[in-house]
């Protein structure tokens, strides 16, 4: 990984997994030029859910979102590059699918927001405690990417 890149943590929810989305989710982000830096399949505890979605505690949708998130496994993966975490919530989408640009992965994918198939961390301070929730340290692999020139290359 290139020392100015962002990391930034995605999670494909169960809803991706299920409809056999995983390629082609994984494929947007690939082709964008981003890096994967780690990737695992997690059937994920209520007291996990619980620690990442504790900003919207006592929000209305909270019990529905801990019962969604938990109820078949998703995959979290960290992605990496310049700006990756604008990047990637730009590929996401808006968090409703309906309002998702058309080529967002939310929009060609999901109609709910309930079911939007995919989180990502909106912030770079969110991303680093969410890797360090979701990753070991020893999780995440350094690897050096050949086609950096051709993607971050500055004229
Ligand atoms: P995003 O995932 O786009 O960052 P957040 O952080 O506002 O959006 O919301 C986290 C998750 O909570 C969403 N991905 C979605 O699954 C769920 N959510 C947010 N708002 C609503 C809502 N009004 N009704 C149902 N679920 C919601």
């Amino acid at each position: 990984m290139e020392e100015n890149f962002e990391k930034t943590l995605v999670l494909i929810k169960p809803d991706g997994v299920q409809r056999k989305l995983i390629g082609a989710i994984i494929t947007r982000f690939e082709s964008r030029g981003l890096q994967l830096l780690a990737i695992k399949m997690i059937q994920v505890s209520h007291e996990m859910a619980e620690t990442h979605y504790k900003e919207h505690l006592g929000k209305n949708f909270y019990a529905g979102l801990v019962q969604y998130i938990t109820a078949a496994p998703v995959i979290a993966m960290v992605w990496a590059g310049e700006n990756a975490v604008e990047a990637v919530r730009q590929t996401v989408g808006k968090t409703n699918p309906l309002e998702a640009a058309p080529g967002s992965i939310r929009h060609d994918y999901a109609l709910l927001t309930s079911r939007n198939l995919i989180h990502a961390s909106d912030s770079p301070a969110t991303a680093e405690r969410e890797i360090a929730l979701w990753f070991k340290p020893e999780e995440l692999c350094d690897w050096s990417d050949p086609h950096y020139p051709w993607i971050f290359g500055k004229n």
